[in-house]
């Protein structure tokens, strides 16, 4: 039976003191759109069925390499990130799934960590391996590297745990398994460039072969950190690259922070798209480098640019249109659960955009070589404010019209911080 974590009486209380405005500004927007003969009921409903995966690692405060400022009532472990991640799919309805990272979430019993998030409406995405950290009693440092580290033992060790990544995710239902590797150097000199993405191809075809046969491998690029020189899988060249050789169940997963500024990632998607090898996503913005801060804070005309491609992809499939869809910021500042509600609005807001434009005007405006008017058939759908149309999609799947102000009246993190114990002070991501 779902057990979720807050009160509907309190969600539907709320959402009565803002349902006439909703109903005023939905009609208004409703009248707006049908004049450009656009359905409102058709956007909403693939409103209602978007969804984006929110990461078990998102719901603590992250930390940067200085100092971490954990709060109250924090989660400290899978059993109450998932209660939080409950929390943000019960307000927004967009963020069913979670993805976890092992070794940081793994439990004795997988078989009851996925009930145990079914119980509150959860199911998982794709699952993250680790091989970026030393745990524990770990037979071989990842000091200098792992899938592409130059030891033929540790390259084993970093395979063997994917492979368990792999296990674990069967167990959970999850179809994908995303590997980000930190493998890199500092120094020029430090490692053979060709040779280390040599000894990364060989250990990852051994992670391939171990993929069930419905399942994905999305690869994940980065261009620098915790490698300030290079770094083996680097931008979405290397990684196109890696899984073409790899074969077709590896795709690329991108990670708007992972690429140099000013980069047009849009475009990025449009190429992986058009090889194929679109896989997933992870969402989060970005001023100066990989600062994972929350989606659209920053730049939400690119977010809405990279959806705008997206929207393409899907009317142009070539062989298939299946991306992962995933936020992955480190919350420093805030509360996570906060940010995670407006991030996952940021994101579909750009979703729902997209969809409204005039894709007839556009394609048109490109074949006669018309800038002004295929730029302003962005603009015009860019400058349409949906919020009533995701509000309206959230209330009539049982969510909050105003996520923020309903999880605040819940007092959810107040009630949390007498129940859980505190997290230590420390630095790094989680
Ligand atoms: C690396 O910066 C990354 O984006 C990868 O997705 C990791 O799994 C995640 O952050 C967690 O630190
Ligand atoms: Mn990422």
């Amino acid at each position: 039976m779902t057990q979720l974590p807050l009160s509907a009486d309190l969600i539907a209380e709320t959402n009565a003191c803002h349902e006439q405005a909703l109903e005023e500004d939905y009609g208004a927007l409703g009248r707006k759109l049908a004049r450009s003969g656009i359905d409102i009921v058709a956007v909403q409903d693939r409103v209602a069925a978007f969804s984006v995966a929110v990461p078990s690692w998102g719901a603590g405060r992250g930390g940067t390499r200085f100092a971490k400022f954990p709060i109250a009532g924090e989660p400290t472990n899978i059993h109450e990130k998932l209660e939080d991640c409950a929390v943000i799919n019960q307000l927004c309805r967009v963020t069913p799934r979670v993805s976890p990272h092992f070794p940081w979430d793994k439990v004795s019993d997988f078989a009851a960590l996925r009930e145990e998030a079914a119980s509150l409406g959860l199911g998982w995405d794709a699952v993250n391996s680790n091989t970026f950290q030393d745990q524990v009693g770990q037979a071989h440092t990842y000091a200098n590297g792992s899938l592409a580290a130059q030891d033929a033992v540790t390259r084993q060790q970093a395979v063997d745990h994917n492979i368990e990544c792999i296990e674990i995710g069967r167990q959970l239902g999850s179809t994908d398994l995303t590997v980000w590797v930190g493998d890199g150097t500092n120094f020029p000199g430090q490692q053979d460039l060709g040779r280390s993405l040599d000894r990364y191809l060989d250990a990852a075809s051994k992670v391939y072969a171990a993929l069930p046969d419905d399942w994905r491998m999305l690869l994940e690029h980065k261009m620098f950190e915790p490698a300030f020189y290079s770094t083996v899988i680097s931008d979405w060249g290397s990684s196109i690259l890696a899984a073409q050789e790899l074969g077709p169940k590896a795709k690329c997963l991108v990670d708007l922070g992972h690429h140099a500024p000013n980069v047009n990632i849009e475009q990025i998607v449009a190429r992986l798209h058009r090889f194929g090898k679109l896989g997933g996503f992870h969402f989060n913005d970005s001023k100066y480098g990989d600062d994972d801060l929350d989606s659209g804070s920053i730049n939400p005309h690119q977010l809405f640019l990279v959806f705008n491609e997206l929207v393409e992809a899907e009317l142009n499939p070539r062989d298939g249109f299946n991306p992962s869809y995933m936020i992955d910021q480190s919350h420093n500042v805030t509360d996570p659960i906060e940010s995670m509600l407006s991030s996952a609005e940021a994101i579909t807001s750009c979703f729902a955009k997209a969809l409204l434009v005039d894709r007839e005007a556009l394609h048109a405006a490109q074949e006669a070589n018309d800038t002004m008017m295929a730029f302003q058939a962005l603009r015009r759908a860019y400058n349409i404010d949906v919020a009533p149309i995701l509000a309206k999609a959230r209330a009539v799947a049982g969510g909050a019209i105003d996520v923020l102000e309903t999880y605040r009246l819940s007092q959810y993190r107040a009630r949390k911080a007498q129940e859980r114990k505190a997290v230590g002070l420390g630095a790094g991501i989680v």
